[in-house]
């Protein structure tokens, strides 16, 4: 592996890739870049690394993702000189981690903070992409590498009255740096999706009062996080490579248990004993119980009358608890993981407002108005998630050959060859893009995928002299198909979550991410590879 580049000067403009985005994409993509030998430079929003976990702050964030599965895998190094302390590492810790990873590889250097990218256009005629921050920096560069998250862009609602409000705002996924204090306060929240899952029952413990505004309820099942003592530790760090190697063969990227049975093909206490096992186990390997919970409708229902029934034992209130049972598909939303979360609601300091089937009327002043009552609030806080999968990247103006811009081509949906690189746009990669795997898998491993194959595609142009590579129209429609196809056989197209863009008004309603799972969707990056970048033009 060449050795890094000399830092260039901030005058500089030109290099050989830009990367967009210090996540844990972009994080990998520098180091990655450096290595063929290429001078990269990397625009982040933030102040720091490490993306969602920069900025997703609020009370009670964690991965519910295993710490020693959401981790990077690139280095035998990193994974045993980094200790994990818990099962499900708090959003602190994976900060940190980010900021090890940066420091370790000496990555900062090349990152530019605090400079947003507003636009980035391919020239032709140079065959550059020129790229403009929002504070007016210009760099160019034959490559770029869109890093810029799934969930990276905020959804805020509009709720009218909103700008009336005297009290204090916080957005989930913004929050802020500075410690913030619930003590003696009434807060509102509005969402119940993961991120507010997780910070309700650490609210509540400090509010005066919470109000959770739910317009739909959601599954949640426990985490059961604990302390990974030394003994766990030297265990894990000494099964990595079986660890790893066995999580590139499952569905999700992600080592748990998966019972290959059909829900329907067991008697009744089998099945419940199976759900038992696994309520008791805790996390996402929930959804592992039965083969057959995501494509047959009778299946799935099984497992939620399962955990509806777990929350009528939990919650003490039965009006309260059937507000909180979703009745829908389990695991159609994205499944949420917790602590605590439905007992929360048993807490004389907790109040549940069930505006299912109507909506927050409006904001006043001093709180929020729903269901003809008002809810007097001091902080109102919004988990309302994010314009999830495309919202960052329309947010900057991306425009390809002829000026086209990815937003217009996107217009009825996204569209990209692998969720990889899209038609008209060449020499522009996006990692983790829509209708690739990404939010349906594990992260990380996901992510490590598209950096090396986008690192084995620059250094095979190069090594050919070869100056541009692009996704052709059939190969992208094609694949555009595929995805669709195989999201209809799946019951997690049916609900309107933000997989198909439901929560962002106006979005076209198009399953995103790829759902053939991981294993299947590497091998079709391998074949295409192999195939000398079968469905690419490059020149
Ligand atoms: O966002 P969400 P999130 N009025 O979109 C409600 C990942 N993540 O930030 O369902 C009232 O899931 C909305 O209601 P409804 C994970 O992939 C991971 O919680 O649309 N309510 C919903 O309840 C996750 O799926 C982790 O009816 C409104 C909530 O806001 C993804 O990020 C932790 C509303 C939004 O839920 C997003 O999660 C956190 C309105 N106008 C996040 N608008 C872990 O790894 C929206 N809502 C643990």
């Amino acid at each position: 592996m060449a050795p890094p580049q000399e830092h260039q000067s901030e005058s500089d403009s030109s290099w050989d890739a830009i990367v967009v985005g210090a996540g844990f994409a972009g994080l990998f993509m520098l180091h990655r870049l450096r290595g063929l030998g290429m001078r990269a430079v990397v625009f982040e929003a933030g102040g720091g690394v490490g993306g969602t976990w920069y900025w997703n702050r609020y009370p009670g964030a964690r991965c519910d993702v295993e710490s020693v599965q959401y981790s990077y895998q690139f280095s035998a190094e990193l994974q045993q000189e980094w200790d994990w302390s818990e099962k499900y590492a708090t959003q602190a810790e994976i900060l940190r981690y980010a900021e090890h990873v940066a420091d370790r590889f000496d990555l900062r250097r090349d990152i530019r903070f605090h400079t947003r990218v507003s636009a980035a256009s391919f020239d032709e005629t140079a065959r550059l992409w020129r790229i403009e921050t929002e504070d007016g920096q210009r760099a160019s560069a034959p490559f770029c590498v869109m890093a810029t998250g799934c969930l990276s862009t905020t959804n805020h609602p509009r709720l009218e009255g909103f700008d009336d409000f005297r009290g204090r705002v916080l957005h989930t996924g913004t929050w802020p740096h500075e410690p913030v204090s619930f003590r003696g306060s009434r807060v509102g929240i509005i969402g119940t999706g993961s991120s507010a899952i997780q910070s309700i029952p650490v609210i509540a413990e400090e509010a005066d009062h919470l109000y959770v505004f739910q317009r739909t309820p959601n599954y949640s099942v426990p985490a059961r996080n604990a302390p990974l003592d030394v003994v766990e530790r030297a265990d894990i760090k000494a099964s990595y490579p079986v660890l790893r190697e066995t999580a590139a063969r499952m569905f999700s990227g992600i080592v748990f248990r998966y019972n290959p049975d059909s829900a329907l093909a067991v008697s009744d206490d089998d099945r419940r004993q199976e759900y038992e096992r696994r309520w008791a186990h805790g996390g996402v390997s929930f959804m592992g119980a039965f083969a057959d919970l995501l494509f047959d409708r009778r299946a799935n229902e099984t497992a939620a009358a399962f955990v509806r029934s777990k929350i009528s034992e939990i919650v003490h209130d039965p009006v309260v608890a059937d507000a909180l049972s979703p009745t829908d598909i389990i695991g159609c939303k994205r499944l949420c993981v917790d602590t605590d979360y439905y007992a929360t609601f048993n807490r004389p300091n907790v109040t549940l407002v069930d505006i299912r089937g109507t909506a927050i009327e409006r904001i006043t002043p001093d709180g929020v108005i729903a269901k003809g009552s008002e809810y007097a609030v001091d902080t109102l806080v919004l988990a309302t998630g994010f314009d999830a999968m495309t919202g960052a990247l329309n947010r900057i103006d991306i425009r390809g050959r002829d000026g086209r811009r990815l937003k217009d081509k996107w217009r009825d949906g996204p569209r990209a060859f692998l969720g990889l690189s899209c038609a008209g746009f060449p020499n522009l990669f996006t990692i983790t893009g829509p209708g690739s795997p990404s939010v349906l898998t594990n992260m990380l491993p996901s992510i490590e995928q598209h950096v090396e194959w986008i690192t084995a595609c620059i250094a095979h142009l190069r090594n050919r002299g070869l100056g541009c590579i692009e996704a052709t129209d059939d190969a992208e429609d094609a694949w555009v198909q595929h995805v669709a196809d195989v999201a209809g056989g799946n019951l997690r197209s049916q609900c309107s979550s933000w997989y198909v863009g439901a929560n962002v008004p106006g979005k076209p309603r198009v399953f995103s991410p790829y759902i053939g799972g991981f294993p299947q969707y590497v091998r079709q990056c391998e074949d295409v590879v192999a195939a000398g970048y079968r469905g690419f033009a490059l020149s």
